[in-house]
């Protein structure tokens, strides 16, 4: 592992003790800052030793102190003059702009004109505030998050399956004992580098089988008799879940015993795979029929009946697809086929990408649910949250619509008419952005709130700027389900407000009809409450046993049953049965369906798209810091020589990618690694080279979640696209 650096062990030199601002690893780390001066510049970054990260951090977390001092770190608020141009204004006068035009637009169209979309980088007291403020102060039923385009198919599938969406529903160092690791679609090498720490073990024993279009640096990681790389063509992942199946079931390998005492609806799930016989999943998917028996032997030689463990994880490689909930089911099908959920060194989860990626989808800001993972539908969730929150039930509005329907109605006749955007660059980060950007330009306000002048924030009619991540105190749940505290190193810069700050002050002015609260401690302690008795039961969390040090994974309630000594916590769920009325896990029958866009009849290439080492999501915190720009520095598209001389392409060239959505120019980067039909472009940066022009917005139907992962591309030399060849681009919409 190049990326991770030893950390300084001493604990008199960690400083602030909390965790990086970036993904949903939560690396422990240190913050010093300098004491007695406002310079941000000093504060200095050191690993800290944690189960997960064991003292490890990737580039991005050694360098996230830099984007605290950012040179266009937002200071002041902004408000879009009469001329268009945005001007520093005082807090009173953007406050006031901001709560009178919600007011009017309230008082003319109603509260669902009004959305308000957040992120799962929030932690869970501005989360949870979010959804309290859309809820009650603006009445709005539409508040959905940036989560939909990264967790949604996974939860979906997780709760129709298990009753229980957890993200891993164990600690991240039981990875370490598993004698087989699958890995679909994800590059933790590059997203998560600390993580491959606890695939050591899994690599000396040859059992790490990654499933990936690119032979990507987590796939390189199966080298050396370590495992196996597999190498599908994009979209038929489901597909090849279907064919290992089928071959478990054909060659009696399924643990018969687990499938009888837990799990029912395994004869229609074995139904549906009886056509995926390893030949036919062969043509389909381009995996060879003898790796698919290989992998399929190998995970049953491994799983707990026969073995020491398996677990199969997923990424938003196979995820990011409009049949992502089927393709999630596919897996879960495999592993309780194989016996692995709820047993030692095993089981299924997805990898959760945002650092509050599970608190952010938990507590509230979800279309359709409450905090505490409750429905927003069911009359008795209803009624406890808004005994909580002092307000009448029957005024709580009911679901909205996930991120995508909701961004559909910006700007349209009845449709939203105000939008107010709280952790997520959406125009850099949303499938087909330009269409996005049609609907932005409809609004009548748009708000956003942002630590640096993001792509969204520079078209925003008013700009709030809030602290950062080591300038306030909260908490976060990382991929592992385990509840952790961020804590302030330093104090904002002056003129930055708190989130919790901006919302109750707006609460205030919206004449909200109950109380919110701006101090960190006091809103978990009010969403603890709230979250009592739902399936995210926080309530027995509180700062003072996270500060003494206490190891808390989600559920943790008020109190254990019988005793009435603190709770626990849960690191491991599923031991005793699943989170169903019955207690039984669910297969269900699923069927592979391609990718939406055509790359036989649209374009003949595949687009994937993904990430790099250096830089987190839309880029806006991480094309900031130097040193990360300095090692990828502008959009490229890696591509195989085979495919590039096709195209008369060179490497370092530019290349123009079309799609039936538009066009976008990247530089040629050569990989005799990746499948000679695709291109892997990441989505990091803004502008010609932004990835997010051309993607398609086709949804998964029951989550919600688009399709960012593959697309059908058309490749161009840079130079054959001039206005008078645009038949071209007509061609393909
Ligand atoms: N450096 C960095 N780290 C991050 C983030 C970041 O932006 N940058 N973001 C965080 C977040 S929010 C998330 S969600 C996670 C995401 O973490 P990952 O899921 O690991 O990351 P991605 O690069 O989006 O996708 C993983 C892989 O999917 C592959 N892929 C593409 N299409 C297909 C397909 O059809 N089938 C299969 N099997 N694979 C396919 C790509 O080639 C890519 O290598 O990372 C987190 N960590
Ligand atoms: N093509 C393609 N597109 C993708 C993906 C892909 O794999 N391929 N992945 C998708 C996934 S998984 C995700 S998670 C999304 C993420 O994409 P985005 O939702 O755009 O996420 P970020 O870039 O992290 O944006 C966070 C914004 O919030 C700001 N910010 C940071 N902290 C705070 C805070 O405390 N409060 C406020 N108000 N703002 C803050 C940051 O400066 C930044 O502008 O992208 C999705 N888009
Ligand atoms: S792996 Fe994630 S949490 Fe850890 S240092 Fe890198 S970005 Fe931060
Ligand atoms: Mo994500």
């Amino acid at each position: 592992m190049t990326v991770t650096e030893t950390a300084i062990s001493d604990p008199a030199e960690q400083g602030t003790a909390t965790h990086c601002p970036y993904c949903a690893l939560q690396c422990a780390m240190g913050l010093t800052a300098p004491t007695g001066e406002d310079s941000p510049t000093l504060v200095s970054v050191t690993g800290r030793d944690f189960p997960t990260n064991r003292g490890g951090l990737c580039q991005k977390g050694w360098t996230s102190a830099e984007v605290l001092s950012a040179a266009d770190r937002l200071r002041r608020p902004m408000l879009r003059n009469r001329s268009g141009r945005l001007v520093p204004a005082g807090w009173d006068a953007a406050l006031d702009h901001v709560a009178e035009a919600l007011l009017r637009i309230r008082a003319e169209s109603g509260p669902d004109a009004i959305a308000v979309l957040g992120g799962g980088g929030l932690t869970h007291e501005k989360a949870y505030t979010l959804g309290k403020f859309a809820r009650v102060a603006i009445g709005t039923r539409f508040i959905d998050y940036n989560g939909r385009f990264c967790m949604s198919s996974a939860a979906a599938a997780t709760n129709r399956a298990f009753g229980l969406d957890r993200g891993l529903p164990f600690p991240l160092a039981d990875l370490d004992q598993a004698d087989a690791v699958l890995l679909l679609g994800t590059n933790v090498a590059e997203t998560m580098p600390p993580f491959v720490q606890h695939l050591a073990g899994v690599r000396d024993r040859g059992g790490l089988v990654v499933v990936d279009p690119r032979h990507s640096p987590t796939a390189a990681l199966t080298a050396s008799g370590a495992g196996l790389h597999l190498q599908p063509v994009p979209g038929t992942d489901l597909a090849l879940l279907q064919g290992l199946l089928h071959v478990l079931i054909a060659e009696n390998l399924c643990d018969t015993d687990y499938l009888d005492d837990r799990v029912s609806g395994f004869e229609a799930a074995a139904a549906a795979v009886s056509v995926w016989w390893p030949e036919r999943t062969e043509q389909v998917t381009g995996v060879s029929a003898d790796l698919i028996r290989r992998v399929a032997r190998m995970l049953a030689a491994r799983s707990p009946r026969r073995g020491r463990g398996a677990v199969i994880l997923t990424g938003r490689g196979v995820e990011q697809s409009a049949q992502g909930v089927p393709t999630v089911t596919a897996a879960i099908n495999l592993a309780l086929a194989l016996g692995l959920p709820g047993r030692p060194n095993s089981g299924y989860g997805p990898i959760t990408g945002q650092g509050n990626g599970q608190g952010g989808r938990e507590h509230g800001q979800k279309c359709d649910q409450l905090p505490g993972y409750r429905s927003i539908g069911d009359p008795v969730a209803r009624a406890h949250v808004a005994q909580v929150w002092g307000v009448d039930p029957d005024s709580l509005p009911g679901p909205g619509l996930p991120a995508m329907d909701l961004l559909a109605r910006l700007g349209e006749p009845g449709g939203i008419r105000a939008l107010l955007v709280h952790g997520s660059n959406l125009v850099v980060s949303v499938p087909n952005s330009e269409k996005l950007r049609r609907g932005l330009a409809g609004l009548d306000l748009m708000v956003v709130c942002d630590i640096v002048p993001s792509e969204t924030a520079e078209l925003a009619d008013v700009v709030l700027p809030v602290a950062q991540w080591a300038e306030e105190e909260g908490t976060m749940t990382s991929l592992e389900g385990r509840i952790i505290r961020r804590r302030a190193a330093l104090a904002p810069p002056h003129g930055v407000r708190t989130e919790l700050d901006v919302l109750c002050d707006l609460a205030t002015r919206l004449e909200a009809p109950c109380r919110f609260e701006r101090d960190p401690a006091a809103v978990f302690d009010e969403l603890a409450r709230a979250s009592a008795g739902g399936t995210a039961d926080y309530s027995g969390v509180d700062y003072a046993r996270l500060d003494a040090g206490q190891e808390l994974f989600w559920p943790v309630p008020a109190a254990e049953p019988g005793t009435g000594a603190p709770h626990p916590g849960t690191p491991r769920v599923f031991i005793d049965g699943f989170a169903t009325p019955d207690g039984r896990a669910r297969m269900f029958p699923v069927e592979h369906t391609p990718p939406t866009d055509d790359v036989r009849e649209q374009a003949p290439v595949y687009l994937l798209t993904g990430r790099v080492l250096q830089h987190y999501q839309s880029g806006a915190q991480t094309r900031r810091v130097p040193a990360l720009v300095a090692g990828a520095g502008e959009p490229f598209g890696e591509i195989h020589p085979n495919l590039a001389a096709r195209y008369g392409l060179q490497e370092g060239t530019p290349m123009r990618l079309q799609t039936a959505r538009g066009d976008l120019v990247v530089r040629c980067r050569f990989s005799p690694a990746i499948r000679a039909d695709c291109i892997f472009v990441p989505f990091h940066w803004s502008g010609s080279g932004s990835v997010n022009r051309v993607t398609s917005d086709a949804c998964d139907p029951v989550s919600g979640m688009p399709e960012l992962k593959v697309c059908a591309v058309r490749v161009l030399p840079d130079a054959d696209l001039d206005p008078a060849r645009a038949e071209l681009v007509e061609a393909l919409r």
